[in-house]
């Protein structure tokens, strides 16, 4: 148990030492990128970017603002982010794709702040940038194969990806590792990609990876899943290709047992899984 905190202590030293990259938060949710689309706030923190801060923070990335209908694009593929930023042309909103009670005023759709007069407000930002696309996105097909970034090449320093799985309810996702080769270290504090049986990357941890040895495979419990890719400053290496397949939940009937009869795979265990 002690072994478990420190290592959650470590993990957490680690996430905080990757917190921000030129003056951009760079550890969590607020990464998540859709159809070239994504979120920024400021190192300051939530609402702190003035229209022309967060122009300058996009195309800093060699982006731009997005635009509104890109924001919704991205919305239709499941980006959603509860927080207000900056679009193109001086407006300002939200995509939500899930209702909720404290975001989005239980509706779905582009929260729409309109065009504000006063560019000195002080929001968030949603650039647009398709040339980051390829590190990360958001997969609803019933299968996919997707690769570290630059595949075959080898993977880039400082890279940070989230990929987000949505399929249809009621079904799960089949992870198979095709190819796996990220920097080894003994905690895989380095490189990793980690796996969560969930909607984002706080909830449902289930392992980090490393090395270049093939994971197991792995089964979402729901019908959504979250791997988040981390590289550091220095030592590259081959990077992964992941294919997953959607199975159809073991129906109701069955008393359980039939669902863990396929072999090599791994019910929520990882390298460094927790059970
Ligand atoms: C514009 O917004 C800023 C920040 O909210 C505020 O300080 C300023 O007074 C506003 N300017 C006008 C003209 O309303
Ligand atoms: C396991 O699944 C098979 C069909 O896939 C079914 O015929 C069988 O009754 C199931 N067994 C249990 C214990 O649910
Ligand atoms: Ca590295």
């Amino acid at each position: 148990m002690i072994a478990l905190i420190f290592f959650f202590a470590l993990l957490w030293d680690n996430a905080e030492a990757w917190g921000f990259k030129d003056g951009v938060l760079h550890n969590s949710i607020w990464l998540e990128r859709a159809a070239g689309v994504y979120h920024r706030e400021s190192r300051t923190g939530k609402y702190q970017l003035t229209y022309a801060e967060a122009k300058a923070v996009c195309e800093y990335e060699g982006g731009h603002l997005a635009t509104y209908q890109q924001l919704e694009a991205a919305r239709k593929i499941g980006f959603h982010v509860c927080a207000a930023g900056w679009m193109a042309k001086g407006r300002v909103g939200y995509p939500i794709v899930k209702a909720g009670p404290n975001c989005g005023f239980g509706k779905t759709g582009i929260v729409d702040y309109g065009f504000r007069l006063n560019r000195s407000e002080r929001w968030d930002a949603y650039c647009y940038n398709p040339n980051g696309k390829e590190c990360g996105g958001v997969f609803t097909d019933s299968k996919h194969v997707f690769k570290s970034p630059g595949y075959p090449n080898e993977y880039e320093n400082e890279q940070i990806c989230y990929w987000h799985i949505r399929v249809k309810y009621g079904q799960q996702i089949h992870l198979q590792f095709l190819e796996f080769d990220v920097e080894d270290d003994t905690a895989c504090m380095a490189d990793f990609l980690e796996v969560y049986d969930s909607y984002d990357d706080i909830n449902g941890f289930v392992g980090r990876f490393c090395g270049d040895e093939l994971p197991d495979d792995i089964i979402s419990t729901g019908n959504v899943m979250t791997l988040k890719f981390l590289t550091d400053a220095s030592v590259t290496a081959g990077g992964f290709q992941i294919r997953y397949v959607t199975m159809d939940m073991p129906s109701k009937s069955g008393d359980g047992k039939n669902t863990t009869s396929q072999g090599k795979t791994n019910f929520l265990s990882g390298k460094f899984g927790i059970m």
